[in-house]
């Protein structure tokens, strides 16, 4: 990793739904119609313009990613992913699939002016993923992608819990250690 893309990369702990950045990313279910845990505190926050919104587009792959407004949220766009549910699945065939969330994310982030991006660690609640794996292929896919980037300025990892802080910090220390 070189150090102008390490630049790009910020790791913070809180609440995603408090960050005014361009995009916001919201790991839900394949109905898009809201859930618990990070994508329940989007849409309280964001109002029910986005479960309108959201509704109009008639749900998600797992893998894939949609884009909506913000509304009341300080951010202009949520990009809604729907990661894998990591015990429903073989470990390549969930690792294929986080990564595709991020891709497809990162893409449509880029297509849309956003040049500021924060994801939640998208699958590593309800839907099990170890957060030691789910990081390794967060970041190594962020990295990957931001060395062709140009739209894509800064990408923003929010943890909520001090331990999953810790995890993304500690891989990105690993990777400076170990690159040229
Ligand atoms: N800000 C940042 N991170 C958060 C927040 C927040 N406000 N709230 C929770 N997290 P989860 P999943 C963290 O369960 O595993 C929903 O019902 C949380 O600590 O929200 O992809 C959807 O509708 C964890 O580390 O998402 C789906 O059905 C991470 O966000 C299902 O859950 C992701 O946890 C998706 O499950």
């Amino acid at each position: 990793m070189n150090t102008e893309v390490r630049d790009r990369i910020d790791i913070r702990r809180g609440d995603i739904t408090r960050l005014t950045v361009d995009a916001i990313v919201n790991a839900a279910n394949t109905s898009l119609l809201g859930g618990g845990g990070v994508d329940g505190a989007i849409h309280r926050a964001a109002g029910p313009q986005l479960l309108e919104e959201c509704r109009s587009i008639g749900g998600c792959p797992t893998g894939e990613a949609r884009i909506t407004g913000g509304y009341n949220l300080p951010a202009r766009f949520v990009i809604h992913t729907v990661g894998p549910v990591y015990h429903r699945t073989t470990p390549a065939k969930a690792e294929g699939l986080l990564m595709s969330c991020y891709e497809n994310s990162l893409a449509l982030a880029s297509q849309n002016g956003a040049e500021e991006v924060a994801f939640p660690a998208i699958s590593c609640g309800i839907y099990g993923y170890p957060i030691e794996k789910a990081c390794r292929v967060a970041i190594d896919t962020t990295i990957r992608f931001l060395e062709t980037e140009t739209v894509v300025k800064k990408v923003i990892f929010v943890l909520f819990s001090e331990g999953d802080s810790k995890v993304y910090a500690d891989y990105l220390v690993h990777l400076e250690n170990f690159s040229d």
